[in-house]
């Protein structure tokens, strides 16, 4: 059976679960190549220095806080639960949600400060306590494992804190959020003595830089278009590009192309006023990389 290396720095990932899939695509897509297989335990990079285990997320933070390894991904609800003393290094733009309370919607409950002597049942416990003690309101705060959205119509609890991305879930159960606890996506944290030990940072930091120029690219998209030659200074200033677009002359002098990258949000703000201007062939793609 294979070992872990020594000198590879260990990564810690969900093995099964909702972030399970987008930290592999991840990992993939900064180029590391390793062997997958089921009920596998690690696996080791091939063109990397790092190993990277599979295990239940709410272990993570422990982990990566006792030093089994360097470095986790994990959604911050858990790390923040979990009051280990880990650094988070960046965030990963996937695994949104947040943690919130909610109450019936027939209970007339609106504020937090209404909870006052009442049950509040939750997974979260600790980020719980802490948030209802930092808005001074004494609240009885009930620790339940699993399930917490059905525990108001049980007549255990007058509001839950509990983990929310589409709301689906609370509004099958008739609850209505009413206060935001924490937002949560998932990241990466570092065991503050891996890096603080230069080594090891270095390739920490090797890391975080291919992590951040797909997270970069995954906002971004390349644009081409031809532009009438009139519009183009206009149109150059409302589509700020890296730095500026590339403008590239045609075979018709009265057109120009323009090439630039754009964040997608700012892209779909002005699509409507570029056709308006005249732009024309507008082509889109993705970006796989990018780096500032
Ligand atoms: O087996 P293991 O212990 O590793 O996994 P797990 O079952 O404890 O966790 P898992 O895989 O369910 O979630 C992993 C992480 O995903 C969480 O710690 C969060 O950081 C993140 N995440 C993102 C979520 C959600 N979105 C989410 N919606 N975790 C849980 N939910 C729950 C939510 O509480 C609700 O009950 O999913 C349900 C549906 O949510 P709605 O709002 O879309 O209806
Ligand atoms: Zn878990």
């Amino acid at each position: 059976m294979a070992k872990l290396n020594d000198d590879h720095l260990k990564l810690a990932i969900q093995k099964d679960g909702r972030l399970t899939e987008d930290t592999r695509n991840l990992l993939r897509t900064v180029g590391l190549h390793y062997e997958t297989y089921k009920r596998q335990l690690f696996s080791i990079c091939r063109n990397f220095p790092l190993d990277i285990l599979y295990v239940r997320d709410d272990d993570i933070a422990e982990y990566v806080a006792e030093g089994v390894v360097d470095l986790g991904i994990v959604g911050r609800n858990l790390v923040v639960e979990s009051e280990k003393p880990v650094k988070e290094l960046l965030e990963l733009n996937y695994g949104q949600c947040s943690l919130k309370v909610a109450v019936p919607a027939e209970s007339g409950i609106t504020t937090i400060e209404q909870l006052a002597g009442c049950n509040v049942a939750t997974s979260y416990p600790v980020t719980t306590t802490r948030y209802f003690a930092d808005q001074h309101v004494d609240a009885n705060i009930i620790t339940i494992s699993g399930s917490v959205e059905i525990t108001p119509a049980l007549g255990v609890a007058s509001a839950i804190v509990d983990l929310v991305s589409t709301g689906s879930s609370l509004r099958l159960n008739d609850l209505i959020p009413i206060a935001n606890v924490l937002d949560s996506q998932s990241i990466v944290i570092g065991n503050p003595r891996s890096v603080a030990h230069p080594e090891k940072r270095a390739i920490i930091d090797r890391l975080l830089t291919r992590f951040q120029g797909v997270i970069t690219a995954s906002e971004y998209k390349y644009v081409m278009m031809n532009v009438p030659h009139d519009s183009l200074a206009y149109i150059t200033t409302i589509m700020p590009g890296l730095k500026s677009p590339t403008v590239l002359p045609t075979a018709d002098a009265g057109w120009m192309a323009v090439h630039t990258a754009i964040r997608e949000d700012v892209f779909w703000d002005v699509i409507e006023e570029l056709k308006t201007l005249g732009a024309q062939g507008i082509l889109v793609s993705s970006i796989e990389k990018m780096f500032f």
